[in-house]
């Protein structure tokens, strides 16, 4: 049935479930009978399942609950194994890095940070166990593996900020917690303690990729949606056909600023503003206390920041007044 869409509906395909190519030699089945629901096709394919879990997949789920119960039961304990605390709570608590004083021990108590170092090790091997599986279901599907190298790039940053950072500091107390509030507290801890984060460059160009991303994705949806009635949601057909919605896409935007990206090439935009946000991010994370201990003063330097009337007395770094720790 031919339908007008517009952002509120959508195509909904119903026939036989779709199982895909078939699988090649020495992969696992897929799992689950399909069915269809039509809640979850509104916002994407109304088909779920089947899924592929496979060896890596199921190991990485294994790994990542490990440490999802271990962050929890963590977290239990320190309200006494309250149940009615615990979830009242559950927002503020957090299971802790250990403190400065164990370095970069490998195993101080449990109760210091011990279950910190479990629950980081299981969850960085569930991840990466995860991006195995994307790289290896991309390769079996004879696709290529942008999707992975993008998640490697997230994974770059997580790693940065859970591990290569402490590792540079000499300290597992660097890191950053589990917890919901908690982990947002440490991220404003951490800019003031290096002397706010807004001067670091590289958290500046992080945000331009990041609110770059959400713009190109705006535009890019919107233009998409906006070509749905001639068919423009078929995007590979009409990148080498006149005459399409794709023509009239690039035409709006040609008339409207002068250049318009491709039906192709506006993938890779995105895909090279989403993979630098948390590359350029990764980059200043490692920098902050390595190379540069206060970005504020680091700005005054560089001329960034406006340099103060000599009414005030001259600004000295808390941290190496000696006054600190
Ligand atoms: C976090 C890493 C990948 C994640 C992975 C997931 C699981 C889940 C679950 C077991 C997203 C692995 C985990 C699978 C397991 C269970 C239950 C990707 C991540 C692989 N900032 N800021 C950024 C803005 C300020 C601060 C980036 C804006 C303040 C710190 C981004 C503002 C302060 C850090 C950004 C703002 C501050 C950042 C993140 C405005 C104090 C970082 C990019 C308007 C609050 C991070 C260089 C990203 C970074 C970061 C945006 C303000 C601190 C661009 C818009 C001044 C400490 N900030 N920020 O893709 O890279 O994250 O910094 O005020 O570390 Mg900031």
């Amino acid at each position: 049935m031919n339908e007008y869409q517009n952002i509120f509906t959508s195509v909904q395909l119903r026939g036989h479930p779709e199982y895909g190519i078939p699988l090649p030699a020495g992969d696992s089945e897929r799992m689950g009978e399909p069915f269809f629901d039509h809640l979850m096709g509104r916002i994407g394919n109304a088909q779920i399942g089947p899924i592929y879990l496979g060896f890596l997949g199921s190991v990485s789920i294994a790994f990542g609950a490990l440490a999802f119960v271990i962050i929890g039961l963590n977290m239990w304990a320190s309200v006494d194994w309250n149940p009615i605390q615990f979830v009242r709570q559950l927002f503020w608590l957090a299971l802790e890095p250990p403190p400065a004083k164990y370095g970069l021990k490998i195993l101080p108590p449990l109760s210091e940070g011990g279950w910190w170092l479990i629950a980081g090790f299981f969850l960085t091997t569930s991840v990466l166990l995860w991006w195995l599986r994307m790289y290896r279901r991309a390769r079996q599907l004879g696709m290529g593996t942008h999707v992975s190298w993008a998640f490697a790039s997230a994974i770059f940053l997580f790693l940065s900020l859970g591990f290569i950072r402490p590792l540079l500091m000499g300290s597992w107390s660097e890191a950053v917690p589990f917890g919901i509030f908690p982990h947002l507290d440490w991220t404003a801890a951490f800019s003031i303690r290096y002397g706010n984060l807004y001067y670091n460059p590289f958290h500046c160009l992080s945000i331009v990729f990041l609110y770059g991303s959400v713009l190109l994705f705006a535009m890019h949806g919107a233009t998409i949606l906006a070509v749905s009635r001639y068919g423009g949601e078929r995007e590979i057909e009409q990148i080498t056909d006149r005459g399409t919605a794709s023509e009239r896409a690039a035409l709006f935007w040609r008339w409207t600023m002068g250049f318009n990206a491709t039906m192709e090439s506006v993938h890779r935009w995105a895909w090279w503003f989403a993979v630098l946000t948390p590359l350029t991010g990764a980059i200043g994370i490692l920098l902050t206390g390595t190379v540069v201990d206060n970005w504020y003063l680091w700005g005054m330097k560089h001329g960034i920041v406006a340099p103060l009337p000599d009414i005030f007395p001259g600004v000295v770094d808390p941290a190496i007044s000696g006054g600190g720790q």
